[in-house]
């Protein structure tokens, strides 16, 4: 039987010979993408990414600039992924960009003192549908209804709701219940329940407020100052909202009970515009920091959180298209629009599984040795994945039980269960 001290430099030699083609053949795509709109010439800010749910390769982008103090903007389109982009619609402030579930060439958007604007064909060109009905308002949100898309929603940012039942083309004022007088909450702040349309959550300066009657009437169930609030897309009891209660506290809120009660979670004295679910993955959250900056994502329904990048910039922000769930939109306040694939292979991956494959074997145990020899891992870090007895370190105690644990040996640890350390020492190969 061989010693501990065989077993290591037996394992140095393999990895020796096999560093090499086992970071050769893995790809990762783990950095954001620069897809441009920024920064110049007018530095604008991404307050809306839409994705055609029939085609992920289109995006609609609503932008804001105070251009020579002119409150500007624009819809940008491209249809491939950011390579071309037009510009659809100029000169005017777009806060928030909706979407028809059954025909993606009707597209509605809130434009700020333009009002409501609508297009027939794919984002083109648009009209003005609506502007207020006492005068023109300063429209900030509009949503439509999933199941009956006739019905569209807007907020203005002085907190007034709106509703259409005929495709924009007349409105009703919806303010029983509410406390207007906001000016405070972003574009990301109607909410409609997908289990029954006739749900509804709002976002305002005065808290969550609730209607069960498609906004004929609201009900307060917090006095948070809510920026953004969205839904688990796989559990509409879930809510998560994005607080500023200023001066001092801000950070995030969550309900598991369809907003009956909440609770703060996540780190505190973060401002952050938007907040979004895993369409597929109701552990994994994405939040749109502009304060102190970057995008920050949770692999455990929003208790622990860490950057995942972008730090320097505002990110105002997010997208991810049901049909590429795997693929993550930041737009910034003034560096343009970024992409990356989703982190989950360590930060919400596979206990043993450092090169996010889904399964724990030998490939593994060779990539932690390498990293714990000083070799060049960077690809697949960070190792807290690798740290499979959670001593807090990555070594190579931790590869022999990884191969012990892949020729069927039984082994005292949770190899191959979800969720990974979140306090590692990273290896010397590691990265500084
Ligand atoms: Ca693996
Ligand atoms: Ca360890």
């Amino acid at each position: 039987m061989r010693t501990y001290t065989q077993n290591r430099i037996f394992l140095l030699s393999m990895v020796l010979i096999l560093t090499t083609i086992i970071t050769d053949s893995l790809s990762i795509d783990n950095e954001w993408t620069y897809l441009g709109l920024g920064p110049d010439p007018r530095r604008e800010a991404i307050h809306d990414i839409i994705i055609d749910p029939t085609d992920s390769y289109t995006l609609y982008v609503g932008t804001y600039s105070l251009d020579r103090g002119i409150n500007t903007g624009h819809i940008f389109i491209t249809e491939n992924r950011g390579d071309d982009w037009a510009s659809a619609f100029s000169d005017k402030r777009v806060e928030s960009i909706a979407i028809n579930s059954q025909n993606s060439d009707i597209l509605h958007a809130a434009a700020w003192e333009h009002g409501i604007l609508k297009s027939t064909n794919g984002g083109e060109s648009w009209r003005v549908m609506f502007t207020g009905i006492a005068g023109p308002e300063l429209f900030r949100t509009i949503v439509a209804d999933p199941t009956n898309p006739n019905i569209l929603y807007a907020k203005t940012a002085s907190g007034d709701f709106y509703k259409s039942v005929n495709y924009a083309w007349n409105w009703d004022k919806r303010n029983i219940g509410l406390l207007t007088d906001s000016f405070f909450s972003t574009n990301h702040s109607i909410v409609i329940d997908h289990s029954d349309d006739s749900t509804l959550y709002v976002g305002t300066f005065h808290g969550v407020f609730k209607s069960t009657d498609q906004a004929d009437s609201w009900t307060r169930l917090n006095e948070y100052h809510i920026l953004s609030i969205t839904m688990d897309p796989n559990n509409s009891n879930i809510l998560y909202c994005t607080i500023e209660d200023l001066p001092d506290s801000r950070g995030l809120v969550k309900s598991t009970n369809a907003g009956d009660n909440w609770e703060t979670i996540g780190p505190i004295d973060i401002r952050c515009f938007d907040i979004l679910v895993h369409p597929e993955n109701s552990d994994i959250i994405f939040a749109a920091s502009v304060d102190p900056g970057g995008v920050l994502m949770s692999c455990d329904e929003g208790t622990t959180w860490t950057s995942i990048g972008l730090d320097t910039m505002s990110i105002l922000s997010l997208a991810i298209s049901n049909d590429s769930p795997n693929i993550l939109y930041a737009g910034s306040g003034y560096d343009g629009l970024f992409v990356r694939t989703i982190p989950d292979y360590n930060l919400c991956g596979i206990l043993g599984d450092v090169n996010g494959d889904e399964v724990v074997n030998s490939s593994d145990a060779l990539i932690i040795m390498s990293c714990d020899v000083g070799l060049d891992v960077s690809g697949f870090c960070p190792m807290n994945c690798g740290d499979v007895n959670d001593d807090g370190f990555v070594n190579s105690t931790d590869a022999l039980i990884v191969l012990s644990y892949d020729v069927g040996m039984d082994v005292p640890f949770s190899i191959g269960s979800t969720g990974c350390p979140d306090d590692v020492n990273p290896c010397a190969g590691c990265g500084p």
